[in-house]
């Protein structure tokens, strides 16, 4: 069964109450969570003037394709409450496609691998911690060469996200 790499992001309301009730509903939606990451307070990125975000990364396994995880995804968020906002904005949750197996595709509605990991640190730092070894198909360089290269090119940006117990 192909395995996904999700990306979870909450900056409204109870932060990890948003990110715990969105794992709860992959499971509901046969998205099977194989493994979760620690939570990470993190500085908001791009547009500064918002609360401070929880990030996690959640390992999973699903038979769904990434149109369809997409549109789980996005079903999930909408479930949530999640309202449109500006680009980078603040939200109760974020659920990004980071990883679909090593497959690499580029259509209007959707990009993966997510053209974000290697200029963030709240995607890295979590996807870090439950898989170091994978290799980013397009860069070609593990996700931990990635986080260590983001973080010596600009070690102020990356910082060192406070780290809760999962
Ligand atoms: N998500 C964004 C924009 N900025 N900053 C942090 N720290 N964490 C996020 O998840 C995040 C962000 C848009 O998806
Ligand atoms: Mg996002
Ligand atoms: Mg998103």
């Amino acid at each position: 069964m192909p395995i996904a790499y999700i990306g979870i992001g909450s900056n409204l309301g109870n932060r990890q109450e948003n990110c715990d009730k969105a794992i709860a509903l992959l499971t509901e939606k046969g998205i099977n969570v194989l493994n979760r990451s620690s939570s990470y307070d993190t500085e908001p990125w791009g547009v500064k003037e918002q609360p401070k975000f929880i990030n996690m990364a959640v390992e999973t396994e699903t038979d769904l394709t990434p149109e369809a995880l997409l549109g789980a995804l996005r079903q999930i968020e909408t479930e949530m409450g999640r309202q449109q906002t500006r680009r980078w904005g603040a939200r109760i949750i974020d659920l990004d496609i980071l990883f679909y197996n090593d497959l690499i595709m580029n259509t209007p509605e959707l990009e993966i691998p997510h053209p974000g990991i290697r200029d963030r640190a709240f995607v890295l730092d979590p996807l870090c911690e439950i898989a170091p070894d994978r290799i980013h198909p397009v860069l070609r360089k593990s996700v931990k060469t990635l986080l260590s290269e983001l973080e010596q090119s600009s070690p102020e940006k990356s910082g060192s996200p406070l780290r809760y117990d999962k």
